[in-house]
């Protein structure tokens, strides 16, 4: 169901592997999020190439569409999809949160009118269970309550944030029951809430691992607090959780956070930002990012990093094994102001490989024992600017 071997260490960093059901992860890793059963503009051949190990689903999304009855004929995610290595799925709550006042929570569960069609809804612990079972997710996420930093347009006060995280501290052991229950062979994994309320922060990750998971992840975070806050929580939390298992934060974030995240010793991250930001023409260079509609790029013949391995940088092999040197920055731009499919396809790969390649190149540095100085030169580079 589960291994985890700590492979090196440096401070609290962690060089890992984890092996799933349907395959092993070098960690560590960042997840390509794929919230409809597909990570948006890129083939799973494609994600290969650039080394992906890993992706995420949505449990509320494809719940949906395209509903159980097609993913219970298919056996799960991985063959409806077509992509046969590891699939985390988020389990719901945080999809839920993001609805806002559409949406009704009590101790049984969270009551909502379907974004689709409006039909009434109730999603619980044992129901999110259920459906994470039938995708047959290599690492299945307990249902919670993702804490907001503002409840209704104030700062979230520590009994809220209190009565939250107990919440789904209950939630957490009525999922660990229903797990076992349907006999699911995959992974479970807690979800650490508390605000930004260190102490509740502590509590719940006792709770948790007196519960006992295979792996544990960080929630509540880069829910629209100051970067400050969020570096607070994650210098707290992470190298608190059991050494020797897995640890996820949750939604987090720009390279800088990430490789932040690995200095306090977490393991894995998903974000929609290498995705999203591509789709709006912002990419993610060694030197910094650059926004390819600026005018600036209308005829720069450079690829958009030099330095960068992917195929929009690095274009394609001739049969005499020469390398075209890939698409110019004017070329992206242009594909961006005539609004083509091209345009943000590209620019996904690029910014999906400068992602999982800075996590390889993270663990490259953690088996040399080098890893503090990568992050020193990491950061230097990236405040350089293209
Ligand atoms: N809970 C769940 N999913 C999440 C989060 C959470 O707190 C976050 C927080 N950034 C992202 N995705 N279940
Ligand atoms: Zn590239």
């Amino acid at each position: 169901m589960l291994q985890f071997d700590i492979l090196a260490t440096e401070g609290r960093a962690r060089r890992g592997r984890l092996t799933l059901n349907h395959g092993v992860v070098q960690t560590p890793i960042f997840m390509p999020v794929g919230t409809y059963g597909t990570v948006k503009g890129v083939t799973p051949r494609s994600l290969e190439e650039m080394g992906a190990q890993i992706i995420l689903g949505n449990t509320f999304h494809l719940w949906m569409r395209p509903g159980l009855d097609v993913l219970q004929q298919f056996g799960g995610l991985h063959r409806f999809e077509n992509w046969n290595r590891p699939i985390l799925t988020d389990s719901g709550g945080f999809q839920v949160w993001s609805l806002g006042e559409m949406r009704k929570i009590s101790e049984e569960g969270v009551k909502f009118a379907s974004p689709v069609n409006g039909d009434r809804l109730f999603l619980t612990p044992e129901i999110s269970m259920q459906i994470q079972t039938i995708l047959d997710s290599d690492i299945v996420m307990q249902f919670d309550e993702c804490t907001p930093y503002e409840t209704r347009g104030h700062l979230t006060t520590e009994s809220e944030a209190r009565f939250s995280m107990e919440l789904s501290r209950r939630w957490a052991v009525r999922c660990k029951t229903e797990f076992a229950r349907l006999e699911n062979r995959n992974a479970l994994f807690g979800i650490v809430q508390g605000g930004m309320f260190e102490h509740l922060r502590q509590e719940s990750l006792d709770a948790l691992v007196e519960i006992d998971f295979p792996g544990y992840a960080i929630g509540g975070v880069s829910v629209g607090e100051p970067k400050e806050e969020m570096r607070r929580i994650m210098a707290h939390t992470p190298h608190r959780l059991p050494a020797h298992k897995p640890r996820y934060l949750m939604g987090v974030g720009t390279p800088e956070d990430l490789v932040e995240g690995v200095t306090q010793g977490v393991d894995l991250f998903d974000c929609v930002m290498p995705t999203r930001n591509a789709r709006n023409g912002h990419l993610f260079t060694r030197f910094g990012d650059l926004k390819i509609r600026n005018a600036r790029h209308r005829s720069d013949e450079r690829p958009l990093d030099e330095s960068c391995g992917c195929y929009t940088c690095r274009g394609s092999t001739a049969p005499d094994g020469t390398v075209s040197g890939g698409f110019s920055r004017a070329y992206l731009h242009h594909l961006e102001r005539c609004g083509e499919m091209l345009a943000p396809m590209l620019a996904t790969i690029h910014n999906l490989h400068y992602y999982l390649n800075l996590m390889a190149e993270v663990r490259l540095a953690l088996e040399q024992g080098r890893f503090a100085e990568f992050a020193a030169r990491f950061r230097e580079d990236r405040a350089r600017g293209v």
